[in-house]
């Protein structure tokens, strides 16, 4: 019990002297919250200058925001709330200049498995952007647009056709589908596949695919179908496609 005593004293007369030196050492920062809409139109949100005024503006849902204030909308397709209870048709955005216009164009990944467009910036024009088809299936739940392959130009890395690969922008006709490389063989990967990520693992310079039970090795070759995979028990939560953002609700057999 003595000792109990003396550690809790001590505590009582360290800690303030913590507190101070933390408090030195360490400076909190406030955020403003800005709400831009009050209605679901989308999962994701991103950010870019599409007006090219040298300001960042937000892209979210069918709508852009001008900076910097990010009160004054622009459609750039028809707008459609979707049911707070439900999902939206747009789980991501991304600001890239496609067609190399020097206007940014979005990029939406929709809902898992379902199509993904582009839409081209109408360089200033009030109206609504054309759309343009990337990929029919874009599939997983952690899809991405980056570059892989390190040409600095992005890829958009998902599932499809029960293979994980990417897509590049096409170089002659950027407005045409987009080809899906493979580089894992046919492993019934799906659209509520869980847990998708990439980064150099072995130090070699290249961009390799992990996911929850491995890693594929980017060879010299990003095109090459066989990507030698490296079994590795990055997790242990249950299912075939579980995560550990949704390892709960697996265990409750309400996952997908
Ligand atoms: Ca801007
Ligand atoms: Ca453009
Ligand atoms: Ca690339
Ligand atoms: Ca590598």
């Amino acid at each position: 019990m003595k000792t109990v005593r003396c550690v809790l004293l001590c505590s009582m007369v360290v800690a303030p002297a913590a507190v101070a030196a933390a408090a030195e050492k360490y400076q909190l920062h406030t955020f403003d919250k800005l709400q831009l809409s009050d209605r679901f139109f989308c999962e994701g949100a991103s950010f870019g200058d599409f007006n090219n005024d040298g300001v960042m503006d937000i892209v979210s849902g069918p709508y852009w925001y001008a900076g910097p204030t990010f009160k004054q909308r622009h459609e750039y397709y028809e707008p459609k709330p979707y049911d707070i209870n439900g999902y939206s048709k747009n789980f991501f955005a991304y600001a890239y200049d496609i067609n190399k216009d020097g206007w940014k164009d979005i990029v939406i990944i929709g809902f898992p498995g379902e199509e993904t467009y582009w839409y081209e910036n109408s360089k200033g024009a009030e109206r609504l952007w054309k759309q343009h088809l990337i990929l029919k299936e874009t599939s997983n739940e952690s899809p991405d647009f980056a570059d892989i392959t390190g040409d600095r130009v992005p890829e958009l890395i998902c599932d499809s056709g029960g293979h994980i690969g990417y897509a590049e922008i096409p170089k002659d006709d950027p407005t045409q589908p987009w080809s899906f490389h493979n580089i894992t063989p046919d492993r019934k990967y799906q659209r509520f596949t869980h847990g998708m990520g990439y980064g150099d693992l072995n130090g070699d310079g290249r961009i390799d695919i992990l996911q929850k039970e491995g890693w594929w090795e980017q060879p010299a070759d990003p095109k090459s179908e066989a990507w030698p995979f490296h079994p590795v028990k990055f997790t242990d939560a249950g299912g075939p496609d579980a995560c550990l953002r949704c390892r709960r609700r697996w265990q409750e057999r309400r996952c997908h």
